[in-house]
């Protein structure tokens, strides 16, 4: 039988609590091995290396991609799981109908059952990780502990990881807990579960992304949003952007898009050539933490330290931060490669793949040769528009908050809500086409209010409420703003190139915050006239500017319709406010 060793190194003495946990654990899961993690960097290089000797990670070309590797994950287990995803709360009603639930209790035996054991034969590894600037008091800490080397490897890329996190949790006693293993892979014996009430999440059967990086969806999001309905702030699925403009002014956004709709595009924008003095300066690609400041602003700090990106489609032109900043020291999950080892995707202009993104012969006929979900894991710092203000304690002021999907109809390119309570509901009501970060179909319209269906940790309705109370408390709130990069003609086409050309939009966004650009009022929000936006230089089809900012009272009437529905499924819980802002809406559409 497996022993567990005594041996206590330096790191388990730093906080008793973590070290009484690590060994409950261990009673548990009964490892060969423990190692806690120190998140230095030869302790890295050492795994690295260690892992590629073992086959696990395969070494890019060192001439192109310097200290890059290649995962490829079991080919089950290439996504999100959203229907194995569960929120254990005490009362059904305080996960509410946006979330898988279980009972707390059952959801324990459950996982213990798959837990007991299973790391015979493995390491275990102990994480200590912050979410956020190390030394912010806005940031939170957790504690990993997982019996998969590459989770580690991505933790330390993602999170501020090791003894200086566990150094603060010493200091704090508080922490989250986050217990993952791999398992055998098995899709049948695989769960995401998450207890708010006791700061625990126990995730089994995947080694995947949001799955099992437990510093980022399970804990930045689904507890936190708990925690931060608890305490007065919010976690939010969301870039950071800031924006300077030629005089030198700073505005920084904070922009919510379901997975794969483009936040780490729009976060590392380039602008148009005729931007000559604008900069863009990434804070996040992903989550945001936004707490209310002294001032009456909402401030918000990037409780991650890298960028765990969809790689398909990236390129020079796409996005060409992101291509310069993972042309190194990157492990990329689930791409091609080509006969001279170089990392290959869809969207590459050049190389040609050799071996797809299960190792295979590389046959069209398998489908793409990346997975579309293909991953590349970076710290932030190497993005050459990375933003030093990302570890400013305070975080960064928020001027605008955007919201968006991905819809080919309906969702006009952009507008602004009336107040915050509008904004609320403009929230509430954004749809989005189904992506490849989750396991199911592709394409498929579904309500995603806030981009958080996946990861709002408690019942949307009560969320709903804790956005109206903090808003109604801010006295110089952000704007709240609407944007839809996809929106297409009846043959198919996009009506807007997206990428670079999206700094129009964004421009026009903060100068609405500046109070200097124009707008029409419509039943929806404020829309750009016709003039409001820059479009100068840019090659739109005929007729495409008044498609993109459209209000077609008819259609606008069924979505209306469906948002009502979808609020009605959170009844009385629902806040009256939203309520309100739907009917005022209503009203001014059959107004007009
Ligand atoms: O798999 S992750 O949750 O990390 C990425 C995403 O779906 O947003
Ligand atoms: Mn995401």
């Amino acid at each position: 039988m497996a022993t567990v060793p005594d041996r206590l190194d330096d790191l388990a003495s730093i906080s008793r609590e973590v070290a009484a946990w690590v060994a409950e654990v261990a009673r548990l899961t009964l490892p060969d091995r423990i190692h806690w993690c120190d998140g230095s960097e030869p302790e890295f290089q050492e795994m690295q290396r260690q892992l590629a000797a073992d086959g696990e990670l395969i070494p890019l070309n060192e001439a192109t991609h310097p200290g890059c590797y290649l995962y490829r994950s079991d080919p089950s287990d290439v996504a999100r799981v959203e229907h194995v995803t569960y929120v254990c709360t005490k009362e059904r009603e305080d996960a509410g109908p946006n979330n898988h639930w279980m009972a707390p209790a059952q959801a324990h035996r459950q996982m213990d059952d798959l837990f007991r054991g299973c790391m015979r034969g493995r390491t275990l590894y102990v994480v200590p990780y912050c979410m956020g600037p190390i030394d912010s008091p806005l940031s939170r800490c957790g504690v990993e502990i997982t019996d998969s080397a590459y989770v580690v490897l991505n933790m330390r890329l993602m999170t501020r990881m090791g003894r200086p996190a566990l150094e603060r949790i010493g200091r704090e006693g508080v922490f989250v807990k986050g217990l993952h293993s791999t398992g055998d892979l098995n899709p049948e014996r695989r769960f995401i579960m998450h207890f708010p009430e006791s700061l625990t999440i126990k995730s089994f059967g995947s080694g995947y992304g949001g799955n099992a990086l437990l510093g980022k969806k399970c804990h930045a999001l689904r507890i936190a949003s708990w925690q931060a309905r608890d305490e007065g702030w919010l976690a939010e699925h969301m870039l950071i952007v800031g924006i300077e403009n030629p005089r030198g002014e700073t505005h920084y956004l904070a922009c919510a898009f379901p997975s794969a709709c483009g936040k780490t595009n729009l976060a590392m924008l380039i602008p148009p050539a005729s931007y000559q003095g604008w900069k863009i300066w990434t804070v996040g690609d992903d989550i945001a933490w936004l707490h209310p400041g002294a001032d009456g602003r909402l401030y918000a700090i990037n409780p991650e330290s890298g960028y765990f990106g969809v790689v398909p489609g990236t390129n020079q032109k796409t996005n060409r931060n992101a291509f310069e900043t993972i042309r190194r020291d990157t492990i990329f999950t689930n791409v091609a490669v080509t006969t001279d080892g170089r990392p290959w995707w869809e969207g590459l202009p050049d190389g040609e793949p050799a071996y797809d993104w299960q190792g295979r012969a590389y046959d069209p006929a398998n489908g793409p040769a990346a997975h579309p979900n293909s991953r590349f894991t970076v710290a932030a710092t190497r993005n050459p528009s990375y933003s030093r203000a990302s570890e400013a304690p305070g975080g960064v002021p928020i001027s605008a908050i955007v919201f968006g999907g991905r819809r080919r109809t309906v969702a006009p390119l952009v507008y602004q809500a009336r107040n915050w309570t509008h904004g609320v509901l403009v929230g509430a009501g954004v749809a989005s086409e189904t992506t490849a970060a989750a396991t199911g179909a592709v394409g498929v319209v579904r309500r995603d209010p806030m981009a958080m269906k996946p990861f709002a940790g408690y019942n949307f309705a009560d969320y709903w409420s804790h956005w109206i109370k903090l808003g109604s408390k801010l006295e110089r709130a952000p704007r709240i703003f609407h944007v839809n990069w996809f929106r297409q003609n009846e043959r198919g086409q996009f009506l807007w190139p997206g990428f670079g050309e999206n700094m129009r939009v964004l421009r026009w966004i903060i100068e609405r915050c500046e109070g200097t650009a124009g707008a029409v009022d419509t039943a929806i929000g404020h829309l750009p006239g016709p003039r409001d936006l820059d479009i100068q230089g840019l090659d739109l089809a005929r007729g495409a500017l008044e498609e993109l900012l459209a209000v077609d009272p008819a259609t606008w009437g069924e979505e209306f319709d469906a948002i009502a529905a979808y609020l009605d499924e959170y009844g009385d819980r629902l806040p009256q406010g939203l309520r309100r802002e739907l009917a005022d809406a209503r009203n001014r559409l059959a107004a007009t």
